[in-house]
């Protein structure tokens, strides 16, 4: 199982990423203010740094953009991290008994995020309650972005497992093109920002892990042998 972390293990974006961004824009004496709408156009950048950057070139800024763009991003890393470790980010709803279904069930996880590890590691850390999948590979392991499979690949390397064995759950678009790339089924939960994305090539898409049917790792095997199965009787 190999789970993306913004939007599918917390809701981080509308009212975590978002504010940071803001609020590291405001120590930089910078009057900009993404809004939500906005700051829905601006997910389809992925990495926070490479979003800033492009919404600096938008505004006319034409000098130095990338050295002023990974500074204000450093800056937001701190705000985000310092908040994560303040206890304002939790985990979807339904999450942590589908980990721990997971964990009974003997299926090994792992993290492919575009995030980066700054933030991510006590994120995880909280989320996962001290068992921390071995397996994280995030945005500073790689020099592509989601919705390149780097991340996704480099995962099935350091799991050492090919991509029929495992089942990716992402919450959006671009992480469902970068898993399906990678050649893995994907499970899609979706969020606020994502619910109107198309989601065609999924193995299964739903809008949270809770609810009348939760999400459980025998629900993770159907999807994933599901998927297979459909596969292997396409002519
Ligand atoms: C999420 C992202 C991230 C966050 C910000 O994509 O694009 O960049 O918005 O995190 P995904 P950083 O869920 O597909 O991995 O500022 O650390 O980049
Ligand atoms: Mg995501």
């Amino acid at each position: 199982m190999v789970f993306d972390v913004d939007g599918t293990l917390a809701d981080t974006e509308r009212d975590g990423h978002r504010p940071a961004f803001n609020d590291a824009f405001v120590a930089h004496g910078l009057d900009i203010e993404w809004d939500v709408d906005e700051y829905r156009r601006l997910l389809k950048i992925t990495g926070g740094q490479r979003r800033i950057a492009a919404d600096l070139r938008n505004r006319g800024f034409a000098h130095g953009v990338d050295a002023l763009a990974a500074d204000i991003h450093r800056t937001k890393t701190q705000i985000f991290r310092e908040r994560i470790l303040a206890g304002d980010v939790i985990a979807r709803p339904g999450l942590r008994p589908l980990v721990a279904s997971l964990a009974e069930q003997g299926l090994e996880m792992a993290v492919a995020t575009t995030g980066t590890r700054r933030w991510v590691e006590p994120l995880l850390s909280q989320i996962f309650d001290g068992a921390v999948p071995e397996v994280v590979v995030t945005g500073d392991d790689v020099s592509r972005l989601k919705p390149d499979p780097e991340v996704y690949l480099l995962a099935l390397d350091r799991l050492r497992i090919t991509p029929e064995s495992a089942l990716a759950v992402e919450d959006s678009s671009s992480g469902l093109a970068a898993a399906r790339a990678a050649g893995i089924a994907t499970l899609v939960v979706s969020n606020f920002y994502t619910a109107d994305e198309d989601f065609a090539e999924a193995a299964e898409v739903r809008t949270g892990y809770d609810g009348c049917t939760p999400l459980t790792a025998k629900g993770c095997r159907r999807a994933h042998h599901r998927w297979w199965a459909a596969r292997a009787t396409r002519p």
